[in-house]
Parts: C-alpha cells; structure tokens; sequence
C-alpha cells in the first residue's frame, strides 16, 4: 500500500474512536453497530446499479451456501450489501458519481480494517458493468488491462487546487489475465485489453445519435480507429477513476470487467431485449465472482 496517499489525519481517529466518519453517500456512520458484521471484509465488488448490486450479492449467497445478506438501509444514493467477505456497492453513472463512491468506500475499508495496510492490501477489489465494444458483437466481456481516457493518455485526471494530479489507470495484469481465462470454460467469449473512460455517453464517446451532433461520421470512425489500432476494447464511464483512485492506496488486486452492449463499428445505439441485457450483464459477474471464489479462500 502507499500509506503516504492515505488520509491518515483524517482516518486514524476514526478507527481509534476519537471520531466518528460519516459515509453520507452509504448512508451509514463508523458508530453504527450494522457494520460489525461487515469486519471480515476481503472483497468489494462494484456496479452501475441497484439491480446488478443487488443481484450479485444474491449470487455470492447462492456460492456461499446461502450466506446471509445485510443491506445498508438507506438507498437513496447507493446501493450497499455485504455477504460473506464480499462488499457489494454500487456507483451510478460517471467519473464525478463513481468518484464520491470510492472515496466513502476506502474510508469504509480503512475503517472495517482498522488501518492494517497488511489486511488492506489483501481486499479485492472489482467493477462489474457495460461498455460499448470496439469490434466486439454484444456479449463478449471486455476484461481491462488499462483504463485510458480518450485520447489514450493512461491515466484519469483531476484539476483542483494543487494543479493537475493524474491517477494511475492500470488494472492488475495477473488479475486480468486469470478472470479472463475463466471465460472459454464458461463459454463466455472474453476480449483482453485497455478500456477509454469517458465523462459523457454521447458526446465524450462520438456518439452521432445524441440530443447534439457535434462530430461528424468521419471523425467519429477515424476515433475508433485509432481506439482499436491502440488495443482499446472497450468505452465506459468510471474504469480511470476507480483504478486511479484505488492505485493512489497501492492496492494490488483492482479488475474491471464489462459485458458489450454494442458493437462501436456498427453503430451508437443500444437496442438489445431486456433478455439480452439481463443475460449479458450476468457474465461480466459471473466471471468475477467465479475468480473471487477460487482466488480469495
Ligand atoms: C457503462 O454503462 C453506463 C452508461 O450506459 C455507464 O455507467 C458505463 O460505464
Ligand atoms: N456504456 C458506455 O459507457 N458506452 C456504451 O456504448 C455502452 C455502455
């Protein structure tokens, strides 16, 4: 772990008891006995939505014997379960929604874990989603090496007070390769490689369908390009600031993982059956948490 990048002024008396951290976001306090239960935490596995956070903790329960589900009660920003070791949380949509997300997350983890870097750097850590895929056919899962932005630079980028600070966008290679394996004895088709974070569905990804239509085809398909010719596979909305922010601790074992929803070269718009949807969105989360069942115990 990095413990220089740690908020230690602000964190360590939370753990020690002197104050009391107020996770707004979760909608929980460190004083609040509910997380107790949540002590042996060694896995935090993210997604877009209520449904996919709530249908995957039902999963790992299914895995775990049937383990038992505790829910952070309030849901009116995001959604929290935890099951045996496993957190699940989810982030909504974007840099600026996963961003507050992952920072209530650490503090959480810092505080569950009393502060031992040792204990952290043992927590898993994943985001489950959607991408669109840069010649993927809908269903393949993109498995991310890198989470670059747009134009390529391999990092996400924060403009503050203290000037420009870029965070790091790597996923764990080893992580990826083994949770990308999984995939042919699953018969899931699985592409490996680097991920664009972008902060806008339609303008930031050169959509052409949006309310706007700033790009031109051509532009738009000489971006792509470019994104294949750079071993891009995919194009999502939080890949660079959840690694990036995870990075600047040192975690070791951080994986993303996104099943595609278009195919990029053959168009803008999203037109899979909720049955497809439902289907396709299984498999980023099957794979992850077949790789957290065989990894993590
Ligand atoms: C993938 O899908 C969402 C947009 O539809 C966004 O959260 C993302 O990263
Ligand atoms: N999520 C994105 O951000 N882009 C897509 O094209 C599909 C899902």
């Amino acid at each position: 772990m990095h413990d220089h990048n740690i908020n230690h002024a602000f964190l360590d008396p939370v753990v020690s008891g002197a104050a009391i951290d107020t996770y707004y976001h979760l909608g929980v306090r460190s004083d609040d006995p509910v997380l107790e239960a949540f002590r042996d935490v060694r896995a935090v596995v993210l997604a877009g939505t209520r449904e996919r956070v709530v249908d995957l903790a039902a999963q790992w329960s299914d895995r775990r014997d049937g383990a038992e589900v505790i829910a952070l009660p309030q849901e009116d920003r995001f959604v929290t379960r935890y099951c045996d070791t496993v957190l699940f949380a989810s982030h909504g949509m974007g840099i600026p929604s996963a961003s507050i997300a992952l920072h209530e997350l650490m503090r959480l983890l810092y505080y569950l874990t009393a502060g031992d870097l040792a204990r952290l750097d043992d927590v898993f850590w994943a985001r489950v989603g959607t991408c669109g895929g840069v010649g993927l056919e809908p269903g393949t899962v993109v498995v991310s090496t890198e989470a670059v932005m747009a134009d390529l630079t391999p990092l996400h980028l924060h403009a503050g007070t203290a000037g420009e600070v870029g965070f790091v966008g790597r996923f764990s290679s080893d992580v990826a390769r083994s949770i990308a394996s999984l995939g042919a004895p699953a018969g899931i088709p699985v592409a490996l490689g680097r991920t664009v974070t972008t902060d806008d569905f339609f303008l930031g990804q050169l959509r052409l369908d949006g309310a706007l239509r700033l790009g031109t085809p051509a532009g738009r398909a000489a971006w792509l390009r470019g994104l294949a010719a750079a071993d891009v596979r995919g194009i999502e909305m939080e890949g660079a600031v959840v690694a990036g922010l995870l990075n600047s601790w040192g975690f070791s074992r951080i994986a993303m993982a996104c099943a595609v929803v278009v195919n990029r070269l053959d168009g803008d718009q999203i037109d899979l059956s909720a049955e497809q949807l439902s289907d396709f969105g299984r498999r980023a989360g099957d794979l992850v948490l077949t790789h957290l069942a065989r990894s993590n115990r």
